[in-house]
């Protein structure tokens, strides 16, 4: 993998960017839409390509580990030719899915046990087994195995919660030394920053995981129910001793806000489920601000669903028909905002990028942050 910095903003510490991977370029800053299970939920392979067109996606080791199995994917020679996407994939390592399976799970020094969400059975994940799964699944980009901390985060837990995870991580590192990759492209590691909401822990965490000098670096344990403020003071607290030449994945983040306002303190990667989970709840993300599509207000007005025409469904049909669709349950109204959602978000970080070039992200993200707070 290759990371290249073609633009930084002179008024933040906003970057644009290059990464070149074995399945192609990804231009930065970049969103990844979420394919959980091997699918952007409701979104056909062919309309994520040609419409919404994002440089990478990102998958799940615990999901697709419990179903289809690992060696199902394996068996059809990977991810990528399993799901017929033959873009940049990463997978989250699946640390994340386990934490958030509370009371059904047990982390020790060694790993953690869980039970499945779908038959109750039990299963242990470790940083080398989740390695091992994540070689077989093929992801471009694949993730350390570490423990994320609930907000809020006793001090004591959190620090010791840290240690384990740098652990975890030269765990990781030993065991990808030990195997190399079974697919016929590279396969780019990349460590977690944790450290919950405490400034010291933070900057130790971003330390020892920029000395692991891996190509890419994550931060993670954000976007956990932290106030905003909190959020961005540990993001520019762990982007000032993270490589410059390196990129930046802050996980599970966030809202059109939240991405802008990262995006200016030097992060270049997310993902998040929120424009496609949002999008089957009737929750859309316009130019002019969120809109609920179930809200009455919306029966009868037959204006676009988005003026800004980002993607084709925005003009192709109006609030009142979605509206519609919502109240009826109908397939069609999910597809529709999920297509929405997505292609907003990632018009919004293709927008940044431009700005980011043209030098003046500051002033465009300051006027779209006050924009996208509108509830219209
Ligand atoms: N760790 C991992 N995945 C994640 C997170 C994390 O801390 C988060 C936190 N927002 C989202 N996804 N492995």
């Amino acid at each position: 993998m290759k990371f290249k910095i073609e633009a930084l903003d002179p008024k933040s510490k906003a970057r644009a960017g290059e990464v070149t991977t074995d399945h192609g370029v990804i231009e930065t800053p970049i969103f990844m839409p979420v394919g959980t299970m091997g699918t952007v939920k409701g979104v056909h392979q062919r309309e994520l390509k040609e419409e919404i067109n994002p440089d990478i996606i990102l998958s799940n080791t615990y999901h697709l580990y419990l179903r289809p199995k690992t060696d199902i994917i394996q068996g059809a020679g990977g991810l990528h030719k399993f799901m017929n996407w033959d873009r940049p994939i990463l997978t989250d390592s699946g640390g994340y899915q386990v934490y958030s399976l509370s009371g059904r799970r047990k982390i020790k020094e060694e790993g953690v046990k869980f039970k499945s969400h779908i038959d109750g059975s039990y299963h242990f994940f470790s940083p080398e087994n989740v390695m091992e799964i994540q070689r077989k699944i093929g992801a471009d980009i694949i993730m350390a195995f570490d423990e994320c901390t609930p907000y809020p985060c006793d001090y004591n837990y959190a620090k010791r919660s840290m240690h384990m995870t740098h652990r975890w991580l030269n765990r990781c590192i030993n065991h990808l030394e030990k195997t190399p990759e079974i697919y016929d492209y590279k396969q780019t590691f990349f460590p977690i920053v944790q450290g919950s909401t405490y400034t010291d822990l933070r900057k130790q965490s971003a330390e020892y995981i920029a000395n692991a000098g891996a190509e890419g670096n994550a931060i993670g344990g954000l976007s956990v129910g932290e106030p905003a403020e909190e959020m961005y003071a540990m993001t520019d607290v762990v982007c000032s001793i993270l490589p410059e030449d390196k990129p930046r994945y802050l996980m599970g983040v966030g809202t059109p806000i939240n991405i802008l306002e990262n995006i200016a303190l030097g992060v270049d990667m997310f993902d998040c489920v929120m424009p496609t989970r949002n999008a089957r709840n009737g929750m859309l993300f316009t130019s002019e601000g969120h809109i609920n599509i179930k809200n009455k207000k919306w029966e009868k007005d037959f204006s676009p669903i988005d003026p800004a025409a980002i993607t084709w469904v925005d003009t192709e049909y109006s609030k009142a028909y979605l509206r519609h669709l919502f109240v009826s349950n109908e397939f069609l109204g999910k597809q529709i905002a999920t297509i929405h959602n997505l292609g907003f978000y990632l018009w919004l970080v293709r927008e940044a990028r431009k700005h980011i070039i043209a030098g003046d992200f500051r002033e465009w993200k300051d006027k779209m942050v006050k924009q996208m707070d509108n509830r219209l």
